[in-house]
């Protein structure tokens, strides 16, 4: 085999690792170099970090790794040694400018070959005769370190051709370029993830691609898709703040970027394997101190069902919900807390979705279901709160309006206040609010409205109401998420309040 390869060799070193790895700090770590490396280990074990990609390294293991891949060789632990042979070089000037020319990312171990690009025909002959090159030399000078890895490499030089004959008819529609174009957006990550408004939309706008197209290129480089990487590269800052600070778990999901409380103890546990307050736990007894508080350990739980609740809520799965949100109650969640962290936030996935056009009415519908089967779980419990006051209103959603989760929740709030109330459904006129209130005594008539053309329909509740003679005999609520203050005040009704809560807590105070 011809040995023509000391022109692209432009270092060549034997060096030993002293970093320890660290996942949560590794991608503070990993560089990007601009030679090419083929890497042996030679010594010891420890952790290669490919991109994200923490691959455990023993002797005999070889690397490919082209110069546009972050990465880094790690000691596992304190007491490991790792030692490293490596050779970096330049592919030749020809190849570099070549289109055709395709970098070959790839990891050999145990014969195997995992390879993202491919080489071109030339490269790969270039490579062969840096091995044999190698080979030779290990041959000459180290016995057992050619038993560990003449086999390997044998294995290795098979599976390259074959993986280059396959992908010959097949080239990775992937191009040098396009790796770039990742790589930026990998950088743009991990600088910015304590950003919130990170979004797959937001990088493709700053580096000037569609979002579909980093959408696609960015999974097929990296293996995974984009918002699970921006996930992990998050969940991994927060193990850094949970080891390395006092901030609280609230703060630290404000720093990493994230919004919901839920959702990150979810995720933090399949990442994991733990909770974050286990983490946190067990990196200061690692460090002498014990402080095992189970309380905090249940709470997380809760926040893992929360989240469960929103996300089948999300699917539609009401069977599942009232499961979940009964699972929450048995180990003592609060119900306002399941009320509002778990189906109320699913709902308001769900809304954001609806009004992105995501997802249409059939799958609001269904979602809808499951939050009231959700809410009917919790109606008891809710209610528990000291059934004190005594009263009667009536409620409906105004004329022209089908919504009807909110206007339930009002009820159940009410009722679990004491409250009589009389549930006029939706659809509902306001000659039906008026008649309903004198004919069965109410104090309080409550009107709710999802849709800004419907509001309107509240004013005339109010007329209605001043007409029959009523007026200063009955309150009237207004309530829905187009309603406001300002509204409330300007059609003249009595009250205005943000939430199911606080409108049963009015309502009790006008039957007072
Ligand atoms: C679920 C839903 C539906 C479901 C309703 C199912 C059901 N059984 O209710 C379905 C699929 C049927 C539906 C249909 C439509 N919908 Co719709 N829907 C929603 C959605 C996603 C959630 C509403 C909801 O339940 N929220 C959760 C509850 C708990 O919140 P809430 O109602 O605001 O109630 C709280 C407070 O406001 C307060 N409150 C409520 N009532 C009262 C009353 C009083 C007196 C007080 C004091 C307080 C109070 O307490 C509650 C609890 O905290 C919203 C999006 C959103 N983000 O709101 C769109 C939304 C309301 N829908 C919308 C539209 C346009 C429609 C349709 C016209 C769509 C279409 N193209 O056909 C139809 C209209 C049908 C009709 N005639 O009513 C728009 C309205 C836009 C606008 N500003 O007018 C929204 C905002 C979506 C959007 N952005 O495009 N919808």
């Amino acid at each position: 085999m011809a040995n023509d390869v000391s022109n692209l060799i432009v270092y060549h070193e034997i060096f030993s690792c002293e970093k320890v790895y660290e996942p949560e700090k590794a991608w503070m770590d990993i560089q990007t170099h601009d030679y090419f490396e083929i890497s042996m280990v030679i010594a010891g074990n420890g952790i290669n970090c490919v991109l994200d990609q923490a691959i455990p390294c023993k002797v005999g293991d070889i690397f490919i790794t082209p110069s546009n891949i972050p990465h880094r060789f790690f000691l596992e632990n304190e007491i490991e040694t790792l030692t490293v042979r490596q050779l970096r070089f330049f592919p030749d000037k020809d190849d570099s400018v070549s289109e055709k020319l395709r970098y070959c990312n790839g990891l050999f171990k145990d014969g195997s070959v995992t390879a993202y690009a491919m080489l071109n025909k030339s490269m790969f002959e270039k490579i062969r005769s840096l091995f044999d090159t190698i080979e030779k030399e290990i041959s000459e000078k180290r016995q057992s370190w050619q038993n560990a890895v003449s086999s390997n490499l044998l294995l290795m030089l098979i599976d390259v051709e074959r993986y280059i004959d396959s992908s010959i008819k097949n080239i990775s529609s992937v191009s040098p370029k396009e790796w770039s174009v990742v790589l930026t957006a990998i950088e743009i990550i991990k600088n910015n993830c304590s950003n919130a408004d990170l979004t797959l939309g937001s990088i493709s706008e700053t580096i000037g691609i569609s979002k579909a197209h980093m959408s696609r290129i960015f999974q097929e480089l990296t293996g995974k898709r984009f918002t699970e990487y921006l996930r992990s590269v998050r969940i991994e800052y927060s193990c850094r703040l949970l080891r390395e600070s006092e901030l609280t778990i609230e703060e630290i999901v404000k720093e990493c970027g994230l919004r919901d409380l839920p959702s990150f103890y979810k995720n933090f546990n399949s990442h994991m394997g733990m909770t974050p307050n286990e983490y946190r736990q067990s990196t200061k007894l690692t460090h002498g101190k014990t402080n095992k508080n189970s309380n905090i350990f249940k709470g997380e739980k809760i926040m893992v069902l929360l989240c469960d609740i929103s996300e089948n809520l999300q699917k539609g799965k009401a069977k599942i919900v009232k499961e979940l949100v009964q699972q929450a109650i048995n180990e003592g969640a609060d119900p306002n807390q399941i009320l509002n962290d778990g189906l109320l936030a699913g709902m308001s996935v769900i809304g954001e979705k609806f009004k992105n056009n995501e997802i249409y009415v059939p799958e609001v519908l269904v979602a809808a279901r499951a939050m009231n089967m959700g809410a009917q779980i919790l109606k008891p419990y809710l209610a528990a709160n000291g059934v004190v006051a005594t009263g009667k209103v009536c409620i409906g959603t105004v004329q022209g309006d089908l919504h009807d989760i909110g206007k339930n929740l009002v009820k159940m709030m009410m009722e679990g206040k004491g409250l009589e109330v009389v549930d006029l459904g939706t659809d509902v006129s306001p000659e039906m609010f008026v008649q309903t209130a004198i004919e069965q005594n109410c104090q309080v008539i409550c009107c709710s409205a999802l849709l800004t053309t419907t509001m309107g329909v509240m004013e005339e509740v109010v007329k209605a109401a001043e007409a029959a003679g009523i007026r200063d005999k009955v309150k009237i609520m207004v309530g829905g998420a187009p309603v406001s203050q300002e509204y409330c005040d300007e059609i003249g009704a009595d009250c205005y309040t943000v939430d199911a809560a606080s409108a049963a807590d009015a309502a009790v105070e006008f039957c007072k």
